[in-house]
């Protein structure tokens, strides 16, 4: 029917757009996994017979529903919620909820999308899904956020499940909304159910290391990547995007390894700091008084401020771990970036980069960590979670620590090598896209079309 995999890529990347139309960010995900597969498609005619990519761009279950909420002066406020289980092939759907007023169902499908990859890379048994609502938790009060969370997970609770579906954190969500949902969970189910959410607090089923895992586990696949190119971010000048979970624990660790972290940012602007980021400042304003980056020069003085957020990769620097939000990469930013000589990028946030600006860095030479490869240490972390609450028990810092180390070095060699083998070394894009894609292929064709 096709002369050839990349007609058929191509062929199917239309219909993908013609029947999810205005889903830019979700055509933008496919789009670039499907120019990767071409190769993967030449080698297995039978995956096309098997119609395995047609149903992978197809989630399987989409839920869309109402939250209405109460404010704190009196007024009802609606809503919309999403949960998308896209993928189960290898385990139970996985993936986060995010509450930010820019989500939508197509933002929605693209990080599910990418999470069926991520997920299978992890090496751990887990499904690809994703949630969240339009809901803005900024500048809301405690009470309203946990009204909000209670009347999300009123919906929510009949369709997941520790077997079934398991969400956690993403934008805008960490562990007090957790919190807040998963009491809401157990009140409505009457059970003490802990695997049906992760990223949790420690005194209720939580895991050691989860709050750090995307960061560390970032800063850990771009040494990985580094030393095997004989180099480490050891004395390295690093911009880091964002301030939120990710980018705090990123810029801890990687400042454990010696680099230099010279700007942070948020939606409102970025501050540069030449003598290294304070990140006790950083962690005080984000984490506890949950104010705006700005407010980082009136503990620092010498330190400036800039408004305008995408401004960050104007400074000059050897690598850049963006960690903010999806396209915060343009072409110009990314051809402004190896202009100043940055040789490194590895993406903490989803799908961070445009498709241009991607293009940019790996013919720039630049080496590029994708963020289904380079973020996966997050939900792999949650999956050691799901582990631990299966077997009642919990494991020390060290202990995760040391797996999601491990977790992180396999990914980096899964990626590698699927790019050797496919004739593109060191295009981690295509061997990130690649590794992912075979596993869950592969349970696709054992079980059959479903
Ligand atoms: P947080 O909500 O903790 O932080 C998000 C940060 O990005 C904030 O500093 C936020 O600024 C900034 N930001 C700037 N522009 C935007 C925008 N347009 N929309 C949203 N945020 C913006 O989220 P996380 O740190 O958890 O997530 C950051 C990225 O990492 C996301 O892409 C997420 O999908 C990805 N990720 C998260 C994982 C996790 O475990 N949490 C795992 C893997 C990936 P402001 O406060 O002004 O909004
Ligand atoms: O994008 C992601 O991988 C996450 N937000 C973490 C998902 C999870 O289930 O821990």
């Amino acid at each position: 029917m096709y002369s050839n995999a990349r007609q058929y890529c191509d062929d199917l990347f239309q219909r993908v757009v013609a029947r999810n139309a205005n889903e830019p960010e979700f055509h933008q995900a496919v789009r670039e996994v499907l120019d990767s597969l071409a190769v993967v498609l030449e080698r297995h005619p039978e995956y096309i017979e098997e119609g395995i990519v047609e149903r992978l761009v197809e989630p399987e279950r989409q839920i869309i529903f109402r939250v209405p909420w109460v404010d704190d002066s009196g007024r009802v406020q609606v809503n919309r919620g999403f949960r998308v289980q896209f993928n189960s092939a290898i385990g139970p759907y996985k993936g986060g909820l995010r509450f930010h007023p820019s989500v939508n169902v197509g933002i929605i499908k693209f990080l599910g999308f990418e999470q069926i990859f991520k997920n299978s890379l992890t090496g751990l048994p887990i499904g690809g899904g994703k949630g969240g609502s339009d809901f803005d938790p900024k500048g809301k009060s405690d009470g309203e956020v946990m009204r909000f969370c209670q009347s999300f997970m009123a919906e929510l609770y009949r369709h997941i499940g520790q077997d079934i579906d398991v969400p956690a954190g993403d934008i805008g969500v960490g562990a007090r909304e957790i919190g807040y949902m998963y009491g809401q969970y157990k009140r409505l189910t009457g059970a003490c159910e802990a695997g049906v959410l992760t990223g949790k607090g420690l005194i209720y089923g939580g895991s050691l290391v989860r709050k750090q895992a995307t960061g560390y586990g970032l800063v850990y696949f771009t040494e990985e990547m580094m030393n095997d190119h004989g180099d480490s971010l050891r004395g390295k000048t690093v911009l880091v995007s964002g301030s939120g979970n990710v980018s705090i624990y990123t810029t801890e660790k990687a400042m454990e390894l010696g680099a230099k972290i010279v700007a942070m940012s948020d939606s409102n602007g970025y501050v540069y700091d030449a003598g290294g980021i304070d990140l006790d400042i950083v962690k005080q304003l984000k984490e506890v008084e949950r104010k705006r980056i700005s407010e980082y020069v009136k503990h620092r003085p010498a330190a400036e401020y800039h408004p305008g957020w995408t401004g960050i990769w104007n400074v000059p620097c050897d690598v850049a771990l963006p960690c903010a939000t999806q396209n915060e990469i343009d072409a110009q930013s990314a051809q402004t970036l190896v202009k100043n000589g940055c040789r490194v990028v590895a993406e903490g946030a989803n799908m961070p980069t445009s498709l241009e600006g991607t293009e940019i860095f790996l013919q720039g030479g630049v080496l590029f960590g994708p963020a289904k490869a380079a973020n996966a240490g997050g939900v792999a972390t949650s999956a050691l979670e799901m582990s631990q609450n299966s077997m009642r028990l919990s494991w020390t810092f060290e202990e995760v620590d040391e797996k999601l180390r491990r977790i992180m070095k396999n990914i980096y060699v899964a990626s590698s090598q699927a790019a050797v083998e496919y004739g593109r070394r060191d295009n981690l894009v295509l061997g990130a896209n690649v590794a992912g894609f075979k596993k869950v292929a592969e349970a696709m064709m054992a079980q059959g079309v479903v």
